[in-house]
């Protein structure tokens, strides 16, 4: 039923004016604001900010006595060990991102998973493929093997060969390139042509958080496989695979900086969080850096919450 108000102007009604039903108006304002608070808790669930990044370089390194043969710019990367009717050949994948140019600087990250898409291999049985840091810069020339090229092709200017970081005027340390013994992610890949993914492991967390706060130790991971028995090589998707799906793709998940409770944006809660923390001295890895109050030099916490961290956390107040 509706209900009309009368506006009275010297004692004659000139306005008629329609009541809305008020229960009705709260309703919705109720829902309106129901809906703001679940979207709120959404962000607040979702604080945690995601990001695909593309490889900034990939290349394989085979094995060769003169350090002749890469594939810099070939849409493919190579691991493991070939043979047949050729002799037996190692190849070693090297992928990078450049992840400090993609993260904001000082986030914190949680989660770290890589996808190759394999395109092929001749060996019948599932093999692990382990992802190590690479402990020295190496570079992406101009040589390309090829749709298929599993030989590689003459090195070029700067490319990453068996011997060589940059050919022809740099060189790893162990010919085969110079990795860390510490597996940071393993996967078993059958000979089932599709994506596989890597992670994510906390050495994954630790290498691209590392990489975040020191880019000039960024030098990516190597792709290794079973070297010993012939035909275990795979052939990966490369960066510059014409089918955009099988290139490789590394997804991170993180924390900005400042925002202490992981809501997404930083706000009176977090300094609530941060005033907790005030003048501690005591911050370091164990404590999450006084839980992360201790946020300046960004990427290098000294241990102490002072005028440095709340000038930094001023800086993304309402980010
Ligand atoms: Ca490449
Ligand atoms: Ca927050
Ligand atoms: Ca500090």
């Amino acid at each position: 039923m509706k209900r009309y108000l009368f506006l009275y102007k010297d004692c004659a009604p000139v306005y008629l004016v329609e009541v809305f039903n008020m229960k009705k108006i709260q309703n919705r304002i109720l829902l309106s604001l129901g809906l703001l608070l679940t979207l709120t808790l959404l962000q607040s669930v979702s604080g945690v900010e995601v990001i695909q990044i593309p490889a900034g370089r990939d290349n394989t390194l085979f094995e060769s006595a003169t350090g002749t043969l890469s594939n810099g710019i070939g849409p493919n990367i190579f691991t493991g060990l070939s043979g047949g009717i050729a002799p037996p050949q190692i190849k070693r994948g090297l992928i990078w991102f450049d992840v400090d140019v993609n993260v904001p600087p000082g986030s914190t990250i949680t989660s770290v998973t890589l996808k190759l898409s394999l395109l092929r291999t001749r060996d019948l049985s599932s093999r692990i493929v382990e992802l190590r840091r690479v402990l020295q810069d190496w570079g992406e020339g101009t040589s390309n093997s090829g749709l298929t090229g599993g030989g590689g092709a003459p090195a070029t200017t700067g490319d990453a060969t068996w011997l060589h970081t940059f050919f022809n005027t740099a060189f790893w340390v162990n010919p085969g390139g110079d990795f860390s013994g510490t597996v940071s992610g393993s996967q078993s890949v059958d000979k089932l042509a599709g994506d596989y993914t890597w992670g994510s492991t906390a050495q994954m967390v630790a290498d691209v958080q590392s990489w975040l706060d020191d880019p000039n130790n960024n030098f990516g991971w190597s792709l290794l496989t079973n070297e010993s028995i012939i035909q275990t090589a795979r052939r990966f998707g490369s960066r510059e695979n014409a089918t955009v799906a099988n290139r490789p793709l590394l997804t991170i998940e993180y924390i900005k900086i400042a925002d202490l409770d992981d809501s997404g944006f930083i706000n009176f809660a977090d300094h609530a969080l941060f005033a907790n923390e005030w003048k501690a001295t005591d911050c370091e890895a164990l404590n999450d850096w006084c839980n992360r109050a201790d946020m300046a030099p960004v990427g290098n916490p000294d241990g102490n919450v002072d005028y440095l961290d709340l000038w930094e956390f001023v800086l993304h107040w309402l980010q």
